[in-house]
């Protein structure tokens, strides 16, 4: 590294920073020099940005601290990103068609994809020749909770395109379920329980529909219904539903398992930007969990689509939901991780409004007004849309419209809404452009450190190379550890992350390689049950009528079939299983010709089913590059012509 590239930054602190490559190069030089000096250790000196871009450096090899869980939004899938270099890790197809993994065709993936649906998807889906939904609209993705930390078991994500809420298992990394949400219209905000623990996953019906939804009230908007959600984290059915007035944004739970808060932009009910605009105040509605579950023992839900359904419009009795007016066109609802308060961001308005969890208690309680449980107002800047928060007291709020991130101290926040002359803005930051979500390091437990926050922007315009009309989104870091919020990087994201959480690397535990009897291979092991076929071990074509399956191993560099032979018009069903137990050894199988490709990870088995309607030879192959002999992982399946 020459002098000038380390951007004059002595050699003390080029040691302070660790990097040993830094340090081989200078103690080199030093040596060569015949001088070997090392001076000013212990004197402070400011930090440079110089400073904090080495900071989020992960030198080749080494390890990052934290994993990220990344939206895809629109693209479908979740994406893991280590923190701070923001390198991409892994994408885990979700709610998208994945041409590497098979990810919608194999036999494996469909279970996931069809079970949860519901019986009009189903029909509907089937009546155009289509199994499942290709697409997805992924914003939130949630680690699961226990007492308000990370625990390691799930991410849960929302499809807002399709209705549906999916888990991901953290310990292999895969969807393991999907639930379309009956009697919802499509699912945005989507946060958890953090007390006692993920329990409930709470779904936002974000658009107001008929309640059912069936071609009846075309006309009449006014009727049509928004419905909250609260799925079961575990068997992912949905344990009760609640209407409310307007319609729901975001959502956030408390600390103490007591409520959900939620925005909404539409009070008005209108269908029509300024209808949904006309108003200078929407809401936030506030569920009570206890209430919610009396009322549901009690007998006062309405069965519909299967699903319990109580009334909590502003017009119920059931006395389950409170509604507090605020500023016009609320969009963010965080919870701070102090317990105590809630930030709802302002969008529209250029503040936020500070909620008390407690105060809820006399507001259903009948003791005091819905207003009363706001205990602060900050004018932050234009179009505030998410906070997250340093767990040191501070708040840093996203602001849209002035494409910067404001850092602001809750305590001077609460003091100056009592009339006190602190002013509770510490710092705005410029960030490139149009910020969404922020989301800083463990920002959303009771163990927010304080350490990065990721600025997740809608636009990147200038940033990077121009590549055509269409430009990537523009993730960027934040050092938030000094008093100061600096900038470190820049990381182009494909289409379009709107939300991430990161979770210290300590927490998570994934295997290095599949257990063969997990239950994600269910359909395959129920096949080779009745088949009588040991998998892993048997190579064999098992013909029963029409359908014929193939049993095969793979292991580098051959599978365990050299070829096999079905006739034209068969239903070919061919199961897989990666023998070999060696990390990070993947196989594939391709079908040339044939549109079948699917992934097979260490101890795995994964099976695709077509029909063989193309006579010929035709290659299978392994497309995860394996071995050696990678090229000759190959065979041919021989398609005889119908009646041949
Ligand atoms: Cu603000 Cu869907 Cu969380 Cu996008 S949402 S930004
Ligand atoms: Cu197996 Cu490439």
């Amino acid at each position: 590294m020459s002098e000038k590239e380390n951007g004059g930054v002595s050699r003390r602190n080029l040691l302070g920073t660790g990097l040993t490559a830094t340090l081989a190069a200078t103690a080199g030089a030093v040596a060569g020099g015949g001088a070997m000096v090392v001076t000013h250790t212990g004197s402070a000196r400011a930090e440079t940005d110089d400073d904090h871009h080495k900071k989020a450096l992960v030198p080749p090899g080494k390890l990052d601290e934290y994993y990220g869980f990344w939206s895809g939004g629109q693209s479908g899938e979740l994406r893991i990103l280590g923190l701070p270099s923001m390198r991409e890790l892994l994408r885990i197809p979700v709610f998208n068609r994945c041409s590497a993994t098979g990810w919608g065709a194999t036999n494996e993936s469909l279970q996931v994809l069809t079970e949860g649906l519901t019986p009009a998807s189903r029909a509907y889906l089937s009546s155009v020749g289509l199994k499942t939904y290709q697409n997805g609209d992924l914003h939130h993705p949630r680690p699961s909770y226990t007492d308000g930390s990370y625990d390691g078991r799930y991410v849960f994500v929302n499809d807002k395109a399709n209705t549906r809420l999916a888990r991901i298992r953290l310990d292999v990394m895969k969807c393991d379920k999907i639930t379309e949400i009956p009697n919802a219209h499509s699912i945005h905000g989507l946060r958890l329980q953090r007390y006692p623990k993920t329990g409930y996953v709470f779904c936002n019906g974000e658009n107001r529909a008929p309640l059912v939804n069936t071609g009846k009230l075309l006309d009449e908007p006014k009727k049509w219904r928004s419905v909250f959600s609260a799925v079961d984290a575990e068997t992912m059915q949905v344990s009760w539903q609640v209407i409310v007035s307007g319609n729901l944004d975001n959502n956030d739970a408390d600390y103490k398992g007591k409520y959900v808060a939620s925005t909404c932009y539409n009070s008005e009910e209108g269908t029509t930007v300024a209808e949904m605009t006309g108003s200078d105040k929407d809401h936030i509605v506030v569920f009570n969990l206890a209430a919610i579950e009396q009322a549901i023992k009690d007998g006062k839900a309405e069965e519909i689509n299967g699903v319990k359904v109580l009334d909590g419009t502003k017009t119920s009795q059931l006395g389950i939901t409170i509604y507090v007016p605020v500023a016009n066109s609320p969009h963010g609802c965080n919870a701070a991780p102090d317990g105590k308060h809630l930030i709802i961001n302002g969008k529209l308005s250029p503040t936020v409004t500070i909620f008390e969890w407690d105060k809820f208690d006399d507001i259903f309680a009948g003791k005091s007004k819905p207003e009363s449980a706001i205990v602060g107002n900050v004018e932050v800047g234009l179009g505030p849309l998410h906070t997250t928060f340093d767990g040191k007291g501070n708040c840093y709020t996203s602001l849209f419209l002035d494409s910067q991130v404001v850092k602001w101290n809750l305590d001077d926040a609460l003091r100056a809404y009592k009339g006190e002359k602190v002013n509770p803005i510490r710092q705005k930051l410029d960030v490139h452009y149009q910020i969404g979500h922020i989301n800083a390091t463990h920002g959303e437990t009771k163990d927010a450190d304080g350490k990065w926050a990721v600025a997740l922007c809608k636009f990147s315009k200038d940033r990077f190379l121009n590549v055509g009309p269409m430009k990537p989104e523009n993730d960027q870091l934040i050092d938030i550890s000094g008093d100061k919020m600096v900038l470190v990087h820049d990381g182009p994201t494909y289409s379009e992350p709107h939300d991430a959480t990161i979770i210290h690397a300590s927490k998570l535990h994934p295997k290095e390689v599949w257990n063969k009897d997990d239950d994600f291979f269910r359909f395959s092991k129920e096949w080779a049950a009745k088949d009588g076929v040991k998998l892993g071990e048997d190579n064999k074509v098992v013909r029963d009528g029409d359908n014929v399956r193939v049993y095969m191993t793979a292991a580098a560099p051959a599978f365990g079939l050299a070829n096999f032979r079905v006739k034209k018009g068969d239903e070919v069903t061919v199961f897989v299983t990666n023998t070999d137990d060696v990390v990070d050894l993947a196989h594939g199988f391709t079908i040339v010709d044939y549109g079948i490709a699917m992934e097979i990870a260490p101890q795995a088995t994964a099976s695709i089913t077509f029909k063989a309607n193309k006579p010929g030879v035709h290659y299978y192959y392994c497309q995860w590059f394996c071995h050696a002999l990678h090229m000759e992982m190959s065979g041919q399946m021989l398609v005889e012509e119908a009646g041949a």
